[in-house]
């Protein structure tokens, strides 16, 4: 077996067992479909409709054009922001499904949520521009969830939430006429446009792509990690373990997967119940024991500091380990195989989405009226399957690492400014005087292409190393928990000298967890603060900052790539690009949407080589503010004044 696979010593004595038990994994899978469709990899072809599929040659000897003529380019820009469709429909029918459970909420349609963050709800309705004075909570609940269902189905004019970037940035948002209308509508365009014989040019396909991905970010994501934060709690820093080694020998093991809290919120609940617990004790378990995985792992460690076990990539190998009752899925990110490696132990897969079904596993439907008697229901699935548990096949490893994560924009914001005056203030100033060089956004997900958390954590260290403090979110977050890269220590360990002082000041790690995939939003709401609170230009793109994803797989990430430049920031993915074949079309991704955007998409897979990418555009923009050289604020004296 390679043992080249991940960089996390969990893996390789899993994948040995998976071995030995009959279990194929996601790396067994990748290497049976080598070689991989070179075509499909260049985003040159096409299977839009039954004249094809057609695929265009690489070399410029066999086609250059499909059936109906289309060239590489307008088939790859179509490919791409098909990708975006994809991905901003995933977040958004998230954000959907929190704004319903919201309106349920307020309806008194269910006693099992509630309001937790008055103050947040608050500052949504204003951002909603809902007049507050007066009114109660049940009431202002009432109308923030109508104005954000409204968002998704919206026809004309745009989104409310774009108000909350910087003036400049909505202006150019609105001359290039790529301001969302409507969440929906404009993921519906992109499907009409890239059918056949609609939109065939690719700068004007790429246009629609931008406009969609800023209705994920602006919009569906935005909005389903503000409702998230009124319903479940915005977000403080909170201690937490990351690994399988969190997984525990005498307890019931329950793993939450996937992306919506909604359900895993109630199975944290009902994890305490005495009934529950009595119940597992008396079938030989000291204990319940939940973790997380993914998104939803994310979510439960942001607001209630419960165990991470890993990231995408050790889905299958949480199984493995012998150890866990049952896998709780929602939505997204699921391996499908999961059911497949799940009947060579006594873990049962539960599925739990009216969309998400997955063959061979147990379907229990999630509805947010019965929502905690659900979980019990499945926790309790879970306790009777303990005794099932065949102790020869357990194998947990070791590996478990305490962070620190739940770092909202809002606990930033007060962990820098104080409790009275919260704000960025400090970090602008920090950046001003040199000490902190840039901001990088560092996200997404794993993949089988690239060995399992290296490219992550080789980009982050070599940023950090230069100055470069690291927001992150999704499994990217994950990979640096596991590899102690979030606590404050790891500033003194790998940080340059600048950062690391900021950070012992501050008492933050140098590599901070914002949450979720939909938490990217916070990053740009961060990045807007940064802009208003002064000194560092007018609108994001001024910013010395940059974003990656260096073992990207999803759609969700192109959605997530496409609205960081839309909003202005570099950003750079690794692994691989899905419109390498198609020469005009990744020109216009890689050199002229800075004209339309102010910020480029750039491949470079080598994570070393990617980072230094982001730091010599952090160093531009540094340069181009006037802030190139180091500046040590100067306290004046009363002759130096005078001399002023
Ligand atoms: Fe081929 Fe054109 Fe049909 Fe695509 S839309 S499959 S390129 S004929
Ligand atoms: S879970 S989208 S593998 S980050 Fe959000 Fe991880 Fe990527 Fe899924």
């Amino acid at each position: 077996m390679k043992n080249n696979r991940s960089i996390d010593q969990t893996i390789a004595p899993l994948l040995k067992k998976a071995r030995e038990d009959g279990v194929e994994t996601v790396w067994d899978r990748l290497e049976k479909q080598l070689p991989q469709c070179g075509f499909g990899q260049l985003g040159i072809c096409c299977r839009n409709c039954a004249m094809g599929p057609c695929r265009i040659d690489p070399f410029g000897e066999g086609a250059d054009k499909g059936v109906c003529g289309a060239t590489a380019d307008t088939i790859a820009a179509r490919n791409f922001i098909r990708m975006i469709a994809a991905g901003a429909a995933a977040h958004s029918d998230h954000g959907r499904g929190v704004a319903e459970t919201l309106l349920a909420v307020a309806n008194g349609k269910t006693s099992d949520y509630k309001v937790k963050d008055e103050q947040k709800l608050i500052a949504v309705a204003l951002d909603f521009g809902i007049k507050v004075e007066g009114k109660g909570t049940n009431e202002i609940l009432k109308e923030v969830a109508h104005l954000a269902l409204a968002e998704f189905g919206n026809q004309e004019g745009e989104i409310h939430y774009l108000k909350k970037a910087p003036l400049k940035r909505q202006e150019l948002w609105r001359k290039k006429g790529i301001a969302p209308r409507g969440i929906d509508r404009e993921i519906v365009e992109i499907m009409h446009r890239t059918h056949m014989g609609v939109d065939h040019d690719p700068e004007h396909l790429l246009l629609q792509g931008m406009r969609a991905s800023l209705g994920d970010g602006w919009g569906g994501s935005m909005l389903a990690t503000d409702i998230q934060d009124i319903l479940f709690g915005t977000p403080e820093p909170i201690l937490g373990t990351a690994n399988l080694g969190t997984l525990l020998e005498d307890e019931v093991n329950i793993l939450v997967h996937g992306h919506e809290p909604l359900l895993s919120e109630m199975i944290v609940t009902a994890a305490s119940d005495k009934e529950l617990l009595a119940l597992a004790k008396s079938k030989g378990a000291k204990g319940i024991n939940i973790v997380g995985m993914c998104c939803t792992g994310q979510e439960m460690l942001m607001r209630h500091g419960i165990p991470i076990a890993g990231n995408f990539l050790q889905q299958e190998l949480a199984v493995v380990t012998g150890a866990i009752e049952a896998v709780v899925v929602d939505i997204q990110c699921i391996m499908p195989a999961l059911s497949n490696v799940a009947q060579c132990y006594h873990t049962k897969i539960i599925s739990t989405s009216p969309i998400a079904k997955f063959p061979g596993t147990t379907y229990i439907e999630f509805h947010e009226k019965n929502a905690l008697q659900m979980a019990k229901q499945i926790i309790k699935i879970a306790v009777e399957n303990f005794p099932n548990r065949p102790a020869k096949k357990v194998n947990i490893p070791k590996e478990k690492i305490e962070h620190i994560s739940g770092f909202s924009y809002e606990t930033i914001n007060y962990l820098l400014g104080g409790l009275f005056r919260a704000s960025v203030r400090p970090l602008n100033d920090n950046i001003i005087n040199g000490r902190i060089r840039g901001i990088a956004g560092v996200v997404g997900c794993n993949n089988p292409k690239v060995k399992h958390d290296w490219a992550h954590i080789e980009m982050v260290k070599e940023l950090i190393k230069n100055d470069v403090i690291v927001l992150q979110t999704g499994c990217s977050a994950i990979a640096c928990a596991k590899a102690g890269l979030l606590v404050p220590e790891a500033a003194k360990k790998y940080a340059g000298a600048g950062l690391a002082e900021v950070c012992e000041t501050v008492g933050i790690p140098p590599v901070l967890n914002l949450g979720s995939c939909v938490d990217n939003s916070r990053i740009l709401i961060a990045a807007s603060a940064v802009v208003k609170e002064g000194g560092l230009g007018d609108d994001i793109s001024d910013l010395p900052a940059a974003g990656a994803a260096p073992e990207w797989m999803s759609e969700k990430a192109i959605s997530i790539g496409q609205y960081f430049v839309a909003s202005g920031v570099f950003t750079v993915f690794g692994v691989t690009f899905p419109t390498l074949g198609a020469k005009e079309t990744s020109e216009i991704l890689f050199k002229k949407m800075e004209n339309i955007s102010g910020a480029n998409w750039a491949y470079e897979p080598d994570p070393i080589k990617a980072a230094k990418l982001m730091i010599t555009h952090i160093d531009k923009k540094r340069k181009a503010l006037g802030i190139d050289k180091a500046r040590e604020r100067v306290l004046f004296d009363m002759s130096k004044r005078r001399e002023l």
